[in-house]
Formats: C-alpha cells, structure tokens, sequence
C-alpha cells in the first residue's frame, strides 16, 4: 500500500467563491449594477441569457452556507466583496448597509474558526465607473485605491488575509479586448491601457490598506498566472510561447515583483500603444512588498506561430472573433492532448506543479496559496438525491498530489483554495458549468455536497491525501 501524502502542519484547507457569481440579491441594499449585470443583462452575451440576479442566493443564505463551509471541515474561506454593494457609485462615503453584510459574513466564519481571505475585486466595477471610462482610464485606479481603503477600515479588525486583484488578466484583456467578459469592448490598446492600471490600483490599493490595517494583516494578489507550452522547439513558436506568456504573465508580475514591464514586452506591443498611460513613479507605486501571492490554475495553454487551421481556441472562455491577445493576434492556440473537463479544460496537473516551481524561482521568500483550482463537470443527482463527481475527486486529487510534489521541491505553498465551494454563475457560461464541490439545485436553491466534497473534507481534516485508488 502506497504511504498517504502528508501535508505540512498549519496547511490552509479553503474554498472559493465570487460576490457576483454566488450573491444574488443585486438591487438590495443600496447595491447598484456593475458592469457584469450591465453584460449579463445584454442579450447574446451569456449562454442561455443567464444573469446573476438571483445566483445561489448566499447574500440571504450566507448563514447556512457558513454552517455547511465548518461540516466539511474548511478551515479558510475565500470570497469577494462586492465594490458595488458598498461603494455603489464608485466614489463617496461606503453604504453600511453593504458593509453590514460582510461583517456578518465573517462573523459567522470567525465564529465556526473559518479564516476569511478577502477579494476587493473580482470583476465587478460599478457600471457608473465603466461610463467614466473603466479601467483603459487611470481615474479608475484612484477609485479603487479609496475603495480598498474603505473596506479596510471597516473590516480590518477581523480580516487578516487581503487580496487586491483577482486575475487582472481576465479583467484587461477578456473584458476589453476579446469583448466575452464585461464590459465587452473589443479594443487592444484599451486592454494594455486596463492592464497598466489594474497594475496601479493594485500598488495604490496596496498601499491603502497598508495604511489602514494593523501590522498583521498579509495582503496579497491572485493571478491568473498561465502556463504556456509551445506546440515545439521551432524558433517561432518558441517565440509565440515567449510573447503570450508576456501577455499572460509578465504583463502582471514585471511590475508588480520586479518594478518594471518585461522590455520585450513593450517592443512587441509597441504598434499597438505607447505605453503612455505609463507615468513617472507609476512603477514604483505597482511594486509594494507583498506577504503572499495567489496562483489560480486550471490548465496549460500551448501555441505555436503559424495559423495551423485546427483550433481556434483562444482563452477558453467562449468564441470571439477577437483576440484577447494585443499584438500576438497571428498566434495559434491548441488543445492540450488529454482528457477534458466539461470546461473543455485539459487536465494537466504538472501545469500546477510547473507554475509553483516557476514563482519559488520569480519571487524568492514569498509564500505561495494556489487560490484557485478546480474542475466544471456536469453533475446531476441520482434516485436517492445523491450527486457522484468520481470525475472531479479525480481531478483534485491530481492537481493535490502537485502540490504536494511542490512541496517536496522546496516550494513554500501555505494553502489550497478549492473553486468553488457551490455551483454558481460562471460568468459567460452562466449556470450551464458546475465547479462546485456542493451541487445547487437553482430551482430549489437546495445544497448538496457531492461526493467530492465529503473526499475534499476528509483530506482537510486529515491533512493528507489518500492513496489513489
Ligand atoms: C477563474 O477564471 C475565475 O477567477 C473564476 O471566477 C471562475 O469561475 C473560474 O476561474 C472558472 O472559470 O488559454 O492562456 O487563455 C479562470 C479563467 C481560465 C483564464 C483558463 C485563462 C486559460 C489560459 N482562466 N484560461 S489561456
């Protein structure tokens, strides 16, 4: 019998989620639209016409969501606050009502000896600052600097664990260059320009929470962190993995690691856009000393230089005819040989293993969480109600092992958050994917843990993995 895979004392076992993608109750409140209402609600823009109006319902059900998170055994929450919610017009006082919801929330956490990590964004800009503009316009980062500074002073005495960003890269170059993320607009130099000052909300957010936290509090940022593969060693698709990895990556963490963008990057987007938006002390304003990095991953990305018919998968997230890619247009993407999620996801754990090795290297001493990880599957009950995922247990277990491997290599990686803790609205796709370790019936809005779930408790609660079977 193979020895169970033991994780370090003190691992952190989490789950995940996103305001808009669980809460539902969007007009409540004083919340007004964000740009994801303002898209969902545009017909043609997400499968079936889905919205996040109701979601899961959690903004009425947090409780019981709580109470289901400390049956499972989670010892760490992940959620997003919602701008929104508590700073509806994107300027201004905050609305405590809003606030009120998430001092509940973690409350109930703190009480069930869950530790919250807290996202500022997760997608959702209030729609009246997207008609200012939105983040091709630098006004943005300033908001969102007094956003981050208002949430802080409202919760900083019982949250520890900040993130600034969740995957800026989705925000730039899905939501204004391929168009199939809010707010959809379809313009590369407005996604380099987002890029940029994305970077800058998340150095002057940083330092806003610095200033308004107590010296315990770790703040962080979750990357959407790619892993790129080229197709083979040809010096162009060598050169194709070397720009989209750029784009993916080094567009992120130049300047927020190392002070400054990669040069090649800016040389192979330079007829694209000056770089303009780019102003003196901005750099040094992105590159705040952090206490962690997130890594969200879900699969590898391979390319190669020329067109080669075949796939036209660009980003995963639905068909666009325009690229999410400024500058690296003429770049072909292909599946990943393997066995798929239902997100058509190639499933590739040494990706995971691949990306810690690589930030242990990038960003030397900074622990590491994977804040993001998992599997959409098209789950549905059986006769007695029960929902069987040996599919997605699989899939855990796999990228799990990874991280174990990680460790062994010496990689210093505090935690494991799961995506997601429910099914919920999976922004295009709408309800059509379930990533959730806990079926929801949305007719119903009835919770059922899936048989991963019970595996996923039983690891937190061991620490260790079983022995494949
Ligand atoms: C995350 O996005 C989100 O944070 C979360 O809200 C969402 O529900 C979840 O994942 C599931 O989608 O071929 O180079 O474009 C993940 C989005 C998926 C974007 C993988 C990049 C492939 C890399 N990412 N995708 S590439």
């Amino acid at each position: 019998m193979l020895e169970p895979l033991t994780f370090p004392a003190g691992f952190l076992w989490g789950a995940a989620t996103s305001a808009y993608q669980i809460e539902g109750a969007v007009r409540e409140d004083g919340r007004t639209p964000s740009i994801w209402d303002t898209f969902s609600h545009t017909p043609g823009r997400t499968v079936g016409g889905d919205t996040g109006d109701v979601a899961v319902e959690h903004y009425h059900r947090y409780r019981d969501d709580v109470a289901l998170m400390a049956e499972l055994g989670l010892g760490a929450y992940r959620f997003s606050v919602s701008w929104p919610r508590v700073q509806p017009t994107g300027r201004g006082p905050a609305v405590q009502r809003g606030l009120d919801f998430y001092r509940r929330l973690v409350d109930e956490l703190l009480a069930r000896g869950i530790e919250p990590a807290l996202t500022l964004y997760h997608w959702d800009l209030p729609q009246e600052l997207e008609d200012a503009g939105g983040w091709p316009a630098r006004e943005t980062a300033y908001r969102f600097a007094e956003y981050a500074g208002l949430v802080a002073e409202a919760l900083g005495d019982r949250v520890e664990s900040w993130i600034t960003l969740n995957e800026p890269w989705c925000s730039a170059f899905l939501g204004y260059g391929s168009g199939v993320h809010a707010p959809g607009r379809t313009d590369p130099a407005a996604a380099l320009q987002a890029a940029h000052h994305l970077n800058l909300a998340h150095g002057l957010g940083t330092q806003a929470l610095r200033a308004a936290l107590p010296a315990r509090a770790r703040v962080a940022v979750s990357l959407n962190s790619a892993v790129v593969r080229a197709l083979s060693q040809a010096p162009g698709d060598v050169d194709a993995r070397r720009r989209i990895d750029n784009l993916a990556n080094g567009v992120f963490h130049g300047p927020m690691l190392h002070g400054a963008y990669p040069a090649d990057l800016l040389a192979d987007t330079a007829r694209v856009t000056d770089w303009s938006c780019v102003r003196e002390g901005d750099l040094a304003a992105i590159q705040q000393p952090l206490d962690a990095l997130g890594l969200n991953y879900y699969t590898p990305s391979l390319v190669s230089a020329a067109p080669a018919g075949g796939s036209s998968r660009a980003d995963g997230h639905g068909a666009s005819d325009h690229s999410p890619w400024p500058g690296a247009e003429d770049v072909t993407f292909h599946q990943t040989p393997g066995e798929c999620t239902d997100m058509g996801w190639t499933i590739d754990p040494t990706g995971l293993h691949e990306l810690i090795m690589r930030y242990t290297r990038e960003a030397p001493g900074l622990p590491l969480y994977v804040t993001e990880n998992g599997a959409a599957y098209d789950d549905k009950p059986d006769a007695e109600g029960r929902v069987h995922d040996p599919e997605r247990i699989a899939y855990l277990h796999g990228h799990l092992a990874a991280v174990r491997r990680a460790l062994a290599d010496g990689a210093d990686v505090r935690g494991y958050y799961l995506w997601s803790l429910l099914d919920n609205f999976e922004w295009a796709y709408g309800y059509s994917k379930r990533f959730g370790a806990v079926y929801v019936d949305y007719e119903t809005q009835v919770r059922t843990p899936k048989s991963s779930a019970e595996w996923y408790a039983a690891v937190a609660r061991t620490g260790s993995l079983p022995a494949a079977e």
